[in-house]
Parts: C-alpha cells; structure tokens; sequence
C-alpha cells in the first residue's frame, strides 16, 4: 500500500467555467478523498514558490499572469498511489493533446494557443506534492 497525498488545483479557466464541481466529482468518482479544500487567489509569491522549476521559461510570465486572473481552488485529494492517478485522470498538459475522457481532455476550453489554459494542476512526485501542500496548506 501507498497511501499519498497530492495537490490538486482547478485553474482560473475551470473555474470560471463552473467546473469545479466536475473536477472534485472524478476524483471522488476515482475512490479518493478530498482531505482538505479552498478557494483563494493566488498571490506572485505563492507562485513563484509553486512553479520554482519553470521560473525564468519563457512562458512563465503569462503563466503566472493566468493564475492570478481569478480564484483558484486548492484541494487535497488523498489515496492509493493518488499522485500518478491524478497525473492520469488529468491528462496531457497541452489540452488539444489531451485524450478525450480526461479533464484537460473533455473540459479544457480555453486552449487556442494557450497550453496554460489547462483547468488543472496536479503534483508529479511524492516530493512535489509535499512542498506543494506545504505551500498551499501550511496548516496541514
Ligand atoms: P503539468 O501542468 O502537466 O505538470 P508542467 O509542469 O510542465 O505541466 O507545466 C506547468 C504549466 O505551465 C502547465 O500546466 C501549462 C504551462 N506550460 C507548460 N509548458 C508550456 C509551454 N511550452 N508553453 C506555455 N505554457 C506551458
Ligand atoms: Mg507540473
């Protein structure tokens, strides 16, 4: 067994697509627990923290821009082996590459050239989710 936990984000575009509620429902579906749950827009700061690796790409900039053009919803989805299953239930980062049936896949609207635009953010290691949920969740 290997319980994990990782971190889950509905971006801006999910969000004010009204899907939060689709999000949290799959994972639901899924056999996973939301542990923790908020709304918040993020600050500069918090980003910089949370995207460290891509500090300085050239899309980083409008990136950041993106996340903090309205609420983001942070959750904590908690379960066997959840970081990989978020990662698939996901699908690819780029939207128009993502398999119908997954989120980007099915619920990404706002593509276009867009790739940022991805309604979702989930961990991609035991170590990025711990620092993750540290920053979205320092309570936890
Ligand atoms: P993921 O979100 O699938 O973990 P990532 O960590 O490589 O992808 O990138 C973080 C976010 O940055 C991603 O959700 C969308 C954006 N992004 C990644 N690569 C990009 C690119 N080449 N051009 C524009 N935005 C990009
Ligand atoms: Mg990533």
């Amino acid at each position: 067994m290997a319980t994990e936990r990782t971190l889950v984000l509905v971006k801006p575009d999910g969000v004010r697509h009204r899907q939060i509620g689709e999000v949290l429902r799959r994972i639901e579906a899924k056999g996973y627990d939301i542990v923790a749950l908020q709304q918040l827009v993020p600050t500069a700061e918090l980003l910089e923290k949370h995207y460290e690796e891509h500090v300085g790409k050239p899309f980083y900039g409008s990136l950041v821009e993106f996340m903090m053009s309205g609420p983001v919803v942070a959750a904590v989805a908690e379960g066997e082996q959840v970081i990989a299953a978020f990662r698939s239930l996901a699908g690819a980062t780029d939207p128009i590459k993502a398999a119908p049936g997954s989120i980007r896949g099915d619920l990404a609207r706002d593509w276009g050239t867009k790739v940022q635009q991805n309604v979702v953010h989930g961990s991609d290691s035991p170590e990025s989710a711990e620092r993750e949920i540290g920053l979205w969740f320092p309570a936890l």
